[in-house]
C-alpha cells in the first residue's frame, strides 16, 4: 500500500495539512488518527471494487452471514496488518514523533455485540476475507452499541455508548441502495382469474432502510469483503407528513423518533429473552432489508430461480434472524410469483442455522399475537409452514400426537424460533463437539431423530491475525523467527514449536515476552485504576460476560478462601497472585450485578489488608471490550474457563488465551474439551463435575447444596461470610441474595459441589508456577497447539460442508 516509509511520511504530512490545516507538531492525536484512517480507507477502495467485480466475473457463490451482532472492535491496526502496511506505518509515525498504538486509542470500539456470538461473527468475517471467500456480513447499524460500564461505589452503572459521535471513518453510506420495510396493517387477499391469491397491505407502516458498508480487509488484501449494516430512517412520505404537521401545528409529534428507534440501540441482555416488541422489529428489519437487497442483486444476474441456492447461501447466527425463512418465502411468492413448493425448496436449500446456547431462558419465542399484529403476512406464512410441517410428521408417524406437540413451530400461543430455524434450513450446527452432542442427544433430540443428516458440528475459532499477530506482536515475531512465515497462512504449523520444548533458551525467550506484556498491562492498570500490581505475580484472568453459569462467583469465593487462609496463617507459602476480572452484567440481571459488587468489595479488602496485599491483588477492570481484551490476553498466565459443565456452548476467550500462552484452568465444558484433547493432560488444569454428572443431577434432582455447606468447614466459612458479619459483608445485607442462591435455592450452578476440586487445582497452579521451566513448557504447549482453533479452519469447514462453496481450501489433517 505504501511502497516505503518515506512515501508514507510524505503522504501523511500532506494529507494532514490539507484536511486539518495543521502541521505534525500542531496536530492532536485525534487529528492524526482521523487523517490516517481516511488514507487507509482511500487506499482500500480500489481493492474493494475489484473484489466485487472479480466475484461477479467468476460467478462465485456468495454467502451472507446474517447476525444481530458484529463485535468488530477497532479496525485501524487490523486493517494495516492485513494490508501488509503495519511496519511501514509504525516506523513512519515514530519518525514523525507519533506512535501507532496511541493513535489507535482514538478509534471508538465498534461494540455492536454482547459477547461471544458477536465476536465470533467478527472473527468469521476476517477469515472469510482472508481465505478469499465471497462472504459478507449483514447486520444493524445501532446508534448505541453495548453500554459503557462504570463502577460507582462498587456497583455497575450503565452509560450510553455514543460510538458514532465523532463520525466513523470506516463506513460508507449507500443512499442509492436504500429500500423500504413494512410493518403492521391489514392484509387483503384477492383471487385472480386463475384462482391464485394475491396479497396487498393496507395501513402498513413503512420504514426506510439505508445501508452503510464497512470494508472487511483480508490477509494480504486477498479480498476486501463487505459488512453491510442497515440503518432505520423515515421515508420521504414520512418527512413530507412531518413537514405538513409542523406547518399546521407548529410542532412535531415524535413519529419520526418512533421509526428511527428500530436501530437506536443494541439489546444488552444476552441471557434472558424478554420478548420485547422493539427487538422483534429489529429482527424483521434486518432480515427484510438484507434479503430484499440480496434478491434484487440476484435478479440483476438474470439467472433462473432454480439456481438461487447455487449462487447464494444465507446463514443465520442463532435464531435472531430466523424470520429469514418466512421472509424469503414471502418475497419469492408474493413479489416474484413463485409457487409454495418451489419457494420452499429454494429457501431450505439456501438457509443454514447455528445454535449458540442450550440455556432455555435464552431461547427465543414470540407470542403469536405480537407477530400477528406486527407482521401479519409473515405470520400467515409461519402458520402455513407449521401446518405443512405437522402434516408431514403425521404422515411419517400417524397418531404420535406427543411428537407433533413437541416439534411444532407454534405451540401454546408462541412461535418457537429454534423450531422455525431447524425446519427452514438444510443445516443445523452446534459450536463445539460437546455442545453439538448435547443438541443431538438432548435439547434437539426429536429433531435429530427426524432429520439426522441436517445436524453437524463446527467448533468455533478465532482469528489469529487480530488475537496473535496484532495483539501480541513480539510473540508472533518469535514464532516467525523460529518456524518461518508459513504459520501465518497455515496456523497449524505452529506445532513445529514443539521441538523447542526442551530448549531452555527458547523457553526463556517466551518467558521474557510474557513478562514484558505483563509489565505493560501493569503500567496500564496503574495509570487507569490507580492499583499497583506485581508483574512477577501470577496473572489469573477471568474475562467474559457476567453470568451465573460462568461462575465468576466461584472464583470470588476462592479468593475469599485464600484471604481466610492467609489471615489465619500469614506465613503460608503461596505464590503471589493478581486476579483480573473483566465483565459486563445485563442491566436487569440482579444476581450478576451483586457478583460485581462482591468482587469490587473483595478487591477493596484484600488490596489494602497489610497481611494479604503483597500476596493477593484483585482488579476488576471497568468496561470490558474487544480492545481491552487485546491488552489483557497477551499478559495472562491463567485462563479461567470455569463454567458449570454442559452450560458453555463453546467459549472463544479460552482459545484466544491459549494462543497467547496462558494455561487453562477449566471444567470439561464447551471447547475446553477440545483444548484438553489438543494439549494433553499435562498442560491444562481441569476440575469439577462432568457434563453427564451435571445433566444427571438436573434430571434426578439429587443434588443437595445444604449438605455440601453443612458438611464442609471451608465451604461454610466462605459462604457464611456473605451472610454474617465479615470483612466483606461488614454486617450488612448486601450479599444475602448470593448466600440464598447458594444455600437456600440449592446452588443452581454447582459452585459448592465444585469448590474443593477448584481450590485443589488452584493450589497446584500456585505450586507449579514456581517451577518456571515447567510453566514455560506448558505455555509453549498451548501456543503450539492453538493453531487448530484458528477461525480460518472453522470457516473452511463451513464453506465446504455447509455453504457448498467450491474453491474453499480443503483441510489437511
Ligand atoms: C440471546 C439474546 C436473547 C435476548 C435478546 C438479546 C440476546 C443476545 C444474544 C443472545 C445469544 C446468547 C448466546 C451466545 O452468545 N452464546 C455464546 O456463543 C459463543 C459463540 O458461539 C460461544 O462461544 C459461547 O459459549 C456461547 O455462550
Amino acid at each position: 500500500m505504501f511502497s516505503s516509509k518515506e512515501e508514507f511520511k510524505e503522504a501523511f504530512a500532506k494529507n494532514l495539512e490539507s484536511e486539518t490545516g495543521k502541521t505534525i507538531e500542531q496536530a492532536t492525536e485525534q487529528d492524526a488518527y482521523h487523517v490516517l484512517s481516511q488514507m487507509v480507507r482511500g487506499r482500500l477502495v480500489q481493492k474493494w471494487k475489484e473484489t466485487e467485480q472479480s466475484y461477479q466475473a467468476a460467478g462465485k457463490k456468495q454467502v451472507y452471514y446474517f447476525s444481530m451482532e458484529f463485535l468488530m472492535g477497532r479496525l485501524l491496526g487490523n486493517n494495516l496488518l492485513n494490508m501488509g502496511a503495519l511496519n511501514v506505518v509504525e516506523e513512519g509515525l515514530i519518525d514523525l514523533g507519533l506512535t501507532l498504538p496511541i493513535l489507535e486509542e482514538s478509534e471508538a470500539d465498534a461494540g455492536l455485540g454482547n459477547g461471544g456470538l458477536g465476536r465470533l461473527a467478527a472473527c468469521f468475517l476476517d477469515s472469510l476475507a482472508s481465505l478469499g471467500l465471497a462472504g459478507h456480513g449483514v447486520g444493524l447499524r445501532y446508534r448505541n452499541g453495548m453500554f459503557t460500564q462504570r463502577f460507582v461505589n462498587g456497583y455497575q452503572v450503565e452509560l450510553p455508548d455514543h460510538w458514532l459521535e465523532d463520525g466513523y471513518a470506516w463506513e460508507v453510506r449507500r443512499e442509492e441502495e436504500a429500500i423500504e420495510v413494512s410493518f403492521g396493517g391489514e392484509i387483503e387477499s384477492v383471487e385472480d382469474k386463475n384462482g391464485d391469491l394475491h396479497f396487498t397491505y393496507k395501513n402498513s407502516q413503512r420504514v426506510r432502510a439505508v445501508p452503510y458498508d464497512i470494508p472487511v480487509v483480508g490477509d494480504q488484501e486477498k479480498a476486501v469483503n463487505t459488512l453491510r449494516l442497515w440503518s432505520a430512517e423515515p421515508t420521504e412520505e414520512d418527512l413530507l407528513a412531518k413537514a405538513q404537521i409542523e406547518q399546521a401545528y407548529g410542532n412535531y409529534i415524535g413519529h419520526q423518533r418512533h421509526l428511527e428507534e428500530i436501530t437506536s440501540f443494541l439489546y444488552p441482555d444476552d441471557s434472558n429473552e424478554e420478548g420485547k416488541k422493539l427487538r422483534l422489529k429489529q429482527e424483521y428489519f434486518l432480515v427484510s432489508a438484507g434479503l430484499q437487497n440480496i434478491v434484487q442483486k440476484y435478479k440483476d444476474l438474470d439467472l433462473p430461480w432454480s439456481d438461487f441456492s447455487k449462487r447464494i447461501a444465507l446463514h443465520i447466527n442463532d435464531t435472531h434472524p430466523a424470520l429469514i425463512v418466512p421472509e424469503l418465502m414471502r418475497i419469492l411468492m408474493d413479489v416474484e410469483g413463485l409457487g409454495w413448493e418451489e419457494a420452499w425448496t429454494i429457501t431450505q436449500s439456501s438457509v443454514s442455522y447455528t445454535n449458540h446456547t442450550t440455556l432455555s431462558e435464552a431461547l427465543e419465542t414470540w407470542p403469536v399475537e405480537v407477530i400477528r399484529t406486527l407482521l401479519p403476512r409473515i405470520f400467515m406464512i409461519i402458520e402455513e409452514i407449521n401446518e405443512r410441517f405437522c402434516q408431514s410428521l403425521w404422515e411419517q408417524d400417524p397418531g404420535d400426537f406427543d411428537r407433533i406437540a413437541k416439534l411444532a413451530i407454534i405451540a401454546d400461543g408462541n412461535v418457537k424460533m429454534a423450531h422455525l430455524s431447524i425446519v427452514g434450513s438444510h443445516s443445523v450446527n452446534g459450536v463445539a463437539r460437546l455442545h453439538t452432542e448435547i443438541l443431538k442427544n438432548r435439547e434437539m433430540k426429536h429433531f435429530y431423530e427426524a432429520f439426522p443428516e441436517r445436524f453437524n458440528n463446527k467448533t468455533n475459532g478465532i482469528t489469529h491475525r487480530r488475537w496473535l499477530l496484532h495483539a501480541n506482536p513480539s510473540l508472533a515475531e518469535l514464532i516467525t523467527n523460529t518456524v518461518g512465515e508459513e504459520w501465518k497462512r497455515e496456523p497449524r504449523l505452529m506445532k513445529q514449536l514443539l521441538s523447542y520444548r526442551e530448549d531452555g533458551a527458547f523457553l526463556d525467550e517466551l518467558h521474557h515476552i510474557k513478562q514484558h506484556n505483563k509489565e505493560n498491562l501493569a503500567q496500564w492498570i496503574e495509570k487507569d485504576h490507580g492499583i499497583s500490581i506485581d508483574p512477577n505475580s501470577i496473572f489469573d484472568v477471568h474475562i467474559k460476560r457476567l453470568h451465573g453459569y460462568k461462575r465468576q462467583l466461584l472464583n470470588a469465593l476462592h479468593i475469599m478462601h485464600l484471604y481466610n487462609e492467609l489471615k489465619a496463617n500469614p506465613g503460608i507459602d503461596m505464590t503471589p497472585r493478581t486476579f483480573i476480572f473483566g465483565a459486563k452484567a445485563a442491566p436487569g440481571y440482579y444476581f450478576a450485578k451483586k457478583v460485581i459488587k462482591l468482587i469490587n468489595t473483595i478487591a477493596e479488602v484484600v488490596n489494602q489488608d497489610p497481611v494479604t496485599k503483597d500476596t493477593i491483588k484483585v482488579v476488576f477492570m471497568e468496561d470490558y471490550s474487544v480492545s481491552l481484551a487485546e491488552k489483557i490476553i497477551p499478559a495472562t498466565n491463567v485462563s479461567e474457563q470455569i463454567s458449570t459443565a454442559s452450560k458453555e456452548a463453546s467459549g472463544t476467550g479460552n482459545m484466544k488465551l491459549m494462543m497467547n500462552g496462558a494455561i487453562t484452568l477449566g471444567t470439561m465444558d464447551g471447547a475446553n474439551v477440545e483444548i484438553h484433547e489438543e494439549v494433553g493432560n499435562d498442560a491444562i488444569y481441569t476440575f469439577g463435575l462432568s457434563s453427564e454428572e451435571v445433566l444427571s443431577y438436573y434430571h434426578t434432582g439429587a443434588y443437595d447444596a445444604k449438605e455440601m455447606y453443612e458438611g464442609d468447614q471451608r465451604i461454610r466459612r466462605v459462604v457464611d461470610q456473605l451472610f454474617h458479619y465479615s470483612p466483606f459483608s461488614k454486617g450488612d445485607t448486601t450479599f444475602h441474595e448470593l448466600y440464598h442462591a447458594l444455600v437456600t435455592n440449592n446452588d443452581e450452578y454447582f459452585l459448592l459441589k465444585d469448590f474443593n476440586s477448584y481450590v485443589e487445582a488452584q493450589k497446584e497452579i500456585s505450586h507449579d508456577y514456581a517451577n518456571r521451566r515447567k510453566w514455560n513448557e506448558m505455555s509453549l504447549m498451548n501456543i503450539a497447539h492453538s493453531g487448530r482453533f484458528s477461525s480460518d479452519y472453522t470457516i473452511e469447514n463451513y464453506a465446504n460442508e455447509i455453504w457448498n462453496m467450491s474453491g474453499a481450501k480443503l483441510l489437511n489433517g
